[in-house]
């Protein structure tokens, strides 16, 4: 029997909603695409969260991936109280900084230096104008389904016609800003040599999540990712990684070094700060000597390498670094979930694809593989929604959209796989 209480949470949403556009900071938390009221945490420990109603939840989301060794990891936490007193900010260089910069230099391959800033989309952005500044072209390519964050140059759909130049996807996101961005298809590899063809000499930079989360987890086909690297090659574009949500997760050396392409640039975030603000872009020396002040293309940020969110960051990526037992014991985690999942699917005769990959997966509603943006948007949503509805209920809390990942930290043990399999074949029945 579902004993659920939230009244604290509606009170508080009813509350936000007064003060904060749709009640939440971040649109996807609002549960607009699965339905129901969002809850509100109090605080976290392992692989569980705890919400205003002192309800408890096993963490599937863990803040979309910061949190792989589980919330409040004593390791961490001692690296922020050993520096908390110090003041929070100086707005000068500091010694942790040049310690961040050297970890993640050695741990990335496609990163000989490397810029801090405060989030995946301030990365991303920055690593898009640094790639026009080199290049001296305008256009980028982007994949029709990856998230970059909430840049201009991203916000864009697939305009008509054949060249599938873009348009906006946003109010405020003007015609001039969406020319310059093409679309592609994920794993269409013949598309992405046409628009180059056809576009000749203008194109920076061609940018993408390597293994995407953000239409599901979709691992790109056989020699796609090689096929991007020979075209980049070929007309002196930039490959881009984003790697915000696959860097330092699906392994210490990033998604680049699993699949064996490496990108001239990489975006990162989420995990490097442990769950403080935290992005960084980086890659190739000669590339990243452009960067101010080094070089003539400006970015700045009041807080980038801020003392305390590099503590975080770097005690969770040198904790990472020396323990690569946390891989083993998330990724065994997510399959024996995966695995679990699909047995219960199968047998329940309910039609779904499961992308597992690491400690991400998904659960796609779907009667065929999803492979791109399309597959991905002719998922049943409403049945994701009554889904995941069904697993709050029960204490399980997946990521609020058929389009994310289920990232899984190192916390979870067998109690809480067996909690999430029991909730989930429950779920199930009430489809
Ligand atoms: P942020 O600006 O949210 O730190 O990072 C943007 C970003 C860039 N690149 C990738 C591959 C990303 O996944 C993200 C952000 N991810 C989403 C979840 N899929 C963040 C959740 C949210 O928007 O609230």
């Amino acid at each position: 029997m579902d004993t659920f209480n939230i009244d604290r949470s509606k009170n508080l949403f009813e509350r936000a909603n007064n003060f904060i556009p749709g009640g939440v900071n971040s649109p996807v938390r609002a549960f607009k695409s699965v339905g129901g009221d969002p809850i509100f945490m109090k605080s976290a420990n392992g692989a569980y969260m705890y919400d205003q109603d002192d309800n408890a939840y096993v963490d599937l989301i863990n803040s979309w991936g910061p949190m792989i060794l589980g919330h409040n990891h004593p390791f961490v936490v001692e690296a922020v109280e050993k520096v908390i007193r110090n003041s929070f900010s100086f707005g000068t260089p500091t010694e942790i900084e040049v310690e961040m910069a050297k970890l993640v230099v050695e741990a990335v391959p496609s990163v000989e230096k490397v810029r801090m800033v405060n989030s995946g989309t301030e990365a991303t952005m920055s690593a898009i104008r640094l790639a026009r500044g080199y290049t001296g072209k305008d256009k980028v390519i982007k994949f029709a389904g990856c998230y970059h964050g909430h840049g201009d140059s991203f916000l864009i759909a697939a305009g008509s016609g054949a060249v599938t130049f873009g348009v906006p996807n946003s109010p405020g996101v003007t015609e001039g800003t969406a020319k310059d961005t093409l679309l592609a298809t994920f794993n269409d590899l013949d598309q992405v040599k046409e628009l180059v063809n056809s576009n000749k000499s203008e194109i920076a930079a061609i940018i993408l999540e390597p293994i995407t989360g953000n239409m599901g987890v979709i691992i790109p086909d056989e020699g796609f990712l090689k096929g991007l690297r020979e075209i980049c090659d070929d007309h002196g574009i930039l490959l881009i990684f984003d790697e915000v949500m696959t860097g330092f997760r699906l392994s210490y050396n990033s998604a680049q070094s699993l699949l064996g392409v490496i990108p001239d640039l990489s975006c990162l975030g989420k995990i490097i700060g442990g769950g403080m603000p935290v992005g960084a872009y980086g890659g190739k020396r000669e590339i990243m000597e452009y960067v101010s002040p080094a070089g003539p293309v400006y970015q700045a940020g009041t807080l980038s390498g801020n003392p305390l969110a590099m503590n975080a960051g770097f005690a969770t990526l040198s904790y990472l670094r020396d323990h690569p037992e946390v891989y083993e014991k998330a990724d065994q985690a997510t399959a024996k979930m995966a695995d679990g999942m699909k047995q219960q699917l199968t047998e329940k005769g309910i039609t779904h694809q499961i992308a597992s990959i690491g400690s991400m997966f998904t659960l796609f509603f779907n009667p065929n593989p999803v492979r791109d943006f399309e597959g991905a948007k002719s998922c049943d949503m409403e049945r994701f929604g009554k889904f995941f509805r069904s697993m709050l209920r029960k204490g399980v809390y997946l990521p609020p959209s058929q389009y994310e990942a289920m990232f899984v930290s190192a916390a979870m043990g067998s109690e809480e796989i067996e909690k999430v399999l029991t909730a989930s074949s429950e779920s199930l029945n009430e489809l």
